[in-house]
């Protein structure tokens, strides 16, 4: 299960990767799906021992990813949920956790697989958390796009 228009991954070779998969936790139900979807795309790469860390919401999962980023991890995967409400809150949650990660992943080099879902609906995070009857998977999507990058990045060094 991948979403529209993204790519079939093939990656190879990964299993002594260090990886570490933070979570936020509003919305449990689709990051209860996210989480499981990301935990069984490791599980089938062969990395068994991942880090999993939770922090209160999105917008901590900059701050996470650069403490993990900076101890060693080859990648990293962060996960949360936001759901546009009635104020702008919505737009600086978003618009911090997008670029803090950005920046940490450029900063350190380290990658950092983008499994945020900014949805108008609830409705619209169930449908891309990988749960039964879910289209879209995107901690499954994110972890394989961190681990591919990790692997190439890897080969050049
Ligand atoms: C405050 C807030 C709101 C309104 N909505 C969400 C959300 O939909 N998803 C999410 O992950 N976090 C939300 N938060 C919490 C913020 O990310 C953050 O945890 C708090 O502002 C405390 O720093």
């Amino acid at each position: 299960m991948s979403g529209k228009g993204a790519p079939e991954l093939t990656v190879k070779n990964c299993g002594d990767l260090r990886v570490a998969v933070i979570a936020a936790q509003w919305h449990v139900q689709v990051m209860d799906g996210l989480v499981d979807g990301a935990l069984r795309a490791l599980s089938d790469l062969g990395i068994d021992e991942p880090t999993l860390l939770r922090v209160p919401g999105s917008f901590e999962l900059p701050v996470a990813a650069k403490v993990l980023a900076s101890r060693g991890y080859d990648a990293v995967v962060a996960l949360g949920v936001v759901i546009r409400g009635g104020t702008p809150h919505f737009e600086y949650v978003c618009q911090g956790v997008t670029q803090g990660l950005t920046q940490v992943s450029v900063d350190t080099g380290v990658p950092i697989g983008f499994g945020v879902l900014t949805c108008d609906t609830e409705e619209q995070a169930l449908d891309r958390a990988g749960l039964p009857g879910s289209n879209e998977d995107k901690g499954h999507e994110a972890v394989t796009a961190a681990i591919a990058t990790a692997t190439v990045l890897r080969s050049v060094s």
